[in-house]
């Protein structure tokens, strides 16, 4: 049975990609920062067959004595400050976390194992101001945070410890992916539990920062198939993983608030607290390399992806709410 470790695995992709490599037949061993952390019992919950270990990518120690004691195949680093407003006002603890991290469990590696393969949770907030669209694995850099710098770091000291060690390290450069389970302060799952309050009557307003914003939205559960594909390649590569299609959070507005029978118009105000000191126009991703090599594709389209990402928070919405749901007046 082959064995892996998962850093980040109380987040969005750390639960689906644990559940993914379960239903390969792994063994699963998932990475948990800190004394008491809230998430783990969610994570006990969801996932009860993945094995907990402690470890912070913080902490160099920890990564080798996590990697000494798993003895894993594979190692999926998810573990990141991931909320770009947040890089902005922690910008050094980005760095040590989604930045230096990298390297503290790629030297890990290389000290108890060189042979375990490694995956990198690189970003297409690396390609930030790029020049073209849409971007590819040969797309120039020019990041736009210190979450994308950081990122940036991290898929250098990746490609450097294939180069130099020949570690099986692999980049995935994913574009934005979403889901339920989505993290409630980034955009899609913002506005999905928002819409959903609102038609419950639990709320009226949504202050949104820039509406213009374009991403590539993709559906979380396909992404995290990519990474598991790229280590089962006979040689470690980077990839571009995204759908191809971009719209703004205006459209995700739209789509949200129309699904419920609602008009975005009358709820959405611009607040400036949620606009960023340097932005991310646009983004969309050419995942022609992965479709061709790793025959991955993704099965789920916007429409979709804001259906499931509305629907189960009204469900949630309205479990929490038991009986009160119903005698609510709903907009
Ligand atoms: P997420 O939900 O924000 O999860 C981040 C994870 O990192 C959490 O489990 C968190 O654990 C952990 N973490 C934070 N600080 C840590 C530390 N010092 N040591 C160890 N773990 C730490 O992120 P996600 O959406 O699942 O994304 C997974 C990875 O893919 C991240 O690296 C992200 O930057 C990258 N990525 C995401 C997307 C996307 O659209 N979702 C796109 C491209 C790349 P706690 O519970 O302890 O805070
Ligand atoms: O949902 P977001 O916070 O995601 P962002 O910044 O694109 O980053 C996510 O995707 C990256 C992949 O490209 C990951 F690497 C990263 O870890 C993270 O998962 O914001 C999306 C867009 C931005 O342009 C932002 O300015 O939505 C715009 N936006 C407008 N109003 C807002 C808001 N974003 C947030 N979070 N909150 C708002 O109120």
């Amino acid at each position: 049975m082959k064995k892996a470790l998962v850093t980040g695995i109380t987040g969005q992709d750390g639960v689906y990609l644990a559940e993914h490599l379960l239903s390969q037949g792994y063994d699963v061993f998932g990475m948990i920062r800190g004394q008491n952390n809230p998430r783990r019992a969610t994570v006990e919950q969801a996932i009860p067959q993945a094995h907990i270990i402690d470890g912070d990518l913080l902490d160099q120690g920890s990564l080798i004595a996590a990697i000494s004691k798993t003895q894993p195949d594979e190692v999926y680093n998810l573990g990141a400050i991931s909320f770009v407003p947040l890089s902005f006002k922690q910008p050094e603890l980005t760095g040590e976390v989604t930045g230096l991290g990298v390297t503290r469990m790629l030297e890990a590696i290389r000290i108890v194992n060189s042979k375990i393969r490694f995956y990198q949770a690189s970003s297409s907030e690396m390609f930030g101001a790029a020049k073209t669209s849409p971007q590819n694995e040969a797309t120039p850099f020019h990041p736009r945070s210190p979450y994308g710098v950081a990122k940036v770091y991290g898929y250098y000291i990746t490609l450097n410890y294939r180069e130099a060690y020949g570690i099986f390290a692999c980049n995935g450069i994913l574009f934005n992916h979403e889901s339920p389970r989505r993290g409630l302060d980034f955009v899609t799952r913002k506005i999905s539990r928002a819409a959903a309050r609102i038609k419950l009557g639990l709320e009226k307003k949504l202050k949104l920062g820039n509406l213009e914003a374009r991403r590539d939205w993709g559906f979380a559960g396909d992404y995290v198939r990519a990474m598991h594909l790229m280590l089962q390649q006979p040689q470690p590569d980077d990839y571009v993983i995204g759908t191809g299609e971009s719209h703004t959070v205006r459209d995700f507005c739209n789509a949200a608030f129309r699904h419920l029978g609602l008009d975005w118009r009358e709820h959405v105000v611009q607040d400036q607290e949620f606009t960023r000191p340097s932005e991310v126009d646009t983004l969309c991703g050419d995942s022609s390399k992965a479709r061709r090599i790793l025959g991955w594709e993704p099965s789920v389209r916007f429409p979709d992806l804001v259906r499931m990402m509305v629907e189960a928070d009204l469900a949630d919405l309205k479990h929490e709410m038991g009986p009160r749901a119903a005698s609510r007046p709903s907009r």
